[in-house]
């Protein structure tokens, strides 16, 4: 997979990106990761990228043509024409399934934009997605584009080592994760669960199940809107809300 970023601080991208699974992937060649200046591309000779919106108001705007030109650079280079992905507060919020479906791409293109925004002729020309990793405003897309490359990179087969372990975690079956130990078994005066120790599989499974329900139930009850429910399961639910209950 081939991630290009089109920014005016590709050092924000390149100092970020060479760690832990993300920088080995990269050294793996299993993703190519290219931060793109948008400042080459301009025309003028100051290298001016930005100026005042027409019909006033705050700040400035990114102007429309270097980013084109990068975006028309990168497409030369690449023999096709990937998708864009502008990174706005404005876009679609960001969620464990979209990063499973641009996990699939060949090649795609984050536009990162900065000061007050983007002239929105070039986004209407270029923009095939837009995302947004949350109601909040941040000063770039960069921060942005690192937190969407890094849960896309995690999920292309052999960057993490075994597929089981993101099978169980949180989101992947629309449940939070259940709670994990290791060594010592007890632990400032506090055990691990018994049945975790029973080598007793069926019995360690529910117990995980009801966990990420429970888990589920008391930090994020929304997102158990979604879930397709087995009997045990809705036993188990009924168990946590009459505990809740009596509190
Ligand atoms: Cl994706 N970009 C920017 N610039 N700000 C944001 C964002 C993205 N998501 C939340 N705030």
């Amino acid at each position: 997979m081939k991630i290009t970023v089109m920014t005016l601080f590709p050092e924000m991208i390149e100092q970020s990106i060479n760690h832990s699974i993300m920088g080995r992937a990269i050294q793996n060649e299993i993703v190519q990761i290219e931060a793109v200046n948008i400042r080459d591309y301009t025309l003028n000779k100051h290298k001016k990228v930005d100026d005042y919106p027409f019909g006033g108001g705050a700040g400035m705007l990114m102007m429309p043509e270097p980013i084109y030109l990068c975006y028309e650079a990168i497409c030369k280079k690449s023999g096709g024409s990937p998708r864009v992905i502008y990174m706005t507060p404005q876009g679609k919020p960001w969620k464990q399934s979209m990063a499973t479906e641009f996990a699939k791409e060949q090649e795609i293109v984050l536009l990162c934009g900065h000061y007050e925004g983007i002239d929105q002729r070039v986004i209407d020309e270029i923009v095939t997605d837009e995302i947004s990793i949350g109601d909040y405003v941040l000063t770039g897309g960069e921060l942005a584009s690192l937190v969407v490359i890094d849960s896309i990179i995690r999920l292309i087969p052999g960057v993490i080592g075994k597929q089981e372990s993101f099978e169980d975690e949180s989101f992947s079956d629309g449940l939070l994760e259940y709670p994990q130990y290791t060594k010592p078994r007890i632990y400032h005066d506090m055990e691990v669960p018994e049945v975790l120790l029973s080598g007793h599989h069926k019995n360690i499974e529910n117990f995980r199940r009801q966990k990420s329900l429970e888990n589920t139930y008391n930090k994020r009850p929304e997102l158990l809107e979604n879930i397709e429910f087995t009997k045990a399961d809705k036993k188990w639910l009924r168990e946590i809300k009459e505990k809740n209950n009596h509190l």
